[in-house]
């Protein structure tokens, strides 16, 4: 329990939450990793609508994740009109051409060969929502003063993560897309000197024919070391 001067100062609430068996515990962590790995990344979108309901949702279980302080330092910018997904579609394409063309190494190509990407974004379009992340570097506080944030890479991460399992759990699919640099979207989107973009995640159906590479992830015993 803190100390009494911060309980009276600072409102606290007890919280519990109730032990589950062993077997209980096994079959929620087993069935969720399941789930969990069933997630792909998809390219190939469908227009196909999505309630507007639900994506107020997903933005807001994103923002349950834990933050530097609890300053909460992301905003996410949900872009579903057609005009400014076709401006954002053609900014990008053009970053991301440079990039294919010009900017990436040739192992970093080689790397990417796979997942069989390029510099062509139709998703930027056909997706219903384009949901940008942006990390708050830091806050106007009194008279204007900046005061800078905490951990903002690693709060924005963790959110953008809760973001992803949200789109997941709701049948939906989405890409953390990163065309490189991404000033345009504080350009495009209009946003203050204080946000940066994160990453920018198309969201919505898969289309009806629909691939993903048959990538395999990393064992256990190559990620994980017991002490
Ligand atoms: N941003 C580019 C390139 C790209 C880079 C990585 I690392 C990927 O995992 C996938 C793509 C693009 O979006 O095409």
């Amino acid at each position: 329990m803190p100390d009494k001067k911060y309980i009276e100062e600072y409102p606290y609430i007890s919280y519990s939450k109730p032990i589950l068996t062993d077997q209980e515990m096994l079959e929620r962590s087993k069935s969720f990793y399941d789930f969990m790995d069933n997630r792909r990344s998809v390219r190939e979108f469908s227009d196909r609508a999505v309630p507007r309901q639900v994506i107020e949702d997903l933005v807001k279980t994103a923002s349950t994740a834990p933050s530097g302080a609890h300053k909460q330092p992301w905003t996410f910018c949900v872009v579903s009109n057609p005009e400014v997904k076709k401006q954002i579609r053609i900014a990008a394409e053009e970053e991301e051409l440079e990039s294919y063309e010009s900017r990436m190494s040739s192992d970093w190509l080689e790397d990417l060969k796979p997942l069989g990407t390029d510099w062509h974004k139709p998703f930027l379009e056909t997706a219903p929502y384009l949901i940008i992340v942006f990390r708050r570097i830091y806050e106007f506080g009194n008279e204007g003063k900046k005061k800078n944030n905490y951990y903002v890479q690693e709060s924005v991460g963790l959110a953008t993560g809760f973001l992803l399992a949200a789109i997941h759990n709701a049948g939906l699919v989405a890409l953390p897309h990163t065309p490189s640099p991404m000033n345009f979207l504080s350009k495009t989107l209009n946003r203050p000197e204080n946000e940066k973009p994160f990453l920018l995640i198309p969201v919505g159906y898969p289309a009806e024919e629909c691939w993903v590479p048959d990538i395999k992830r990393k064992e256990l015993k190559d990620i994980c070391v017991f002490y």
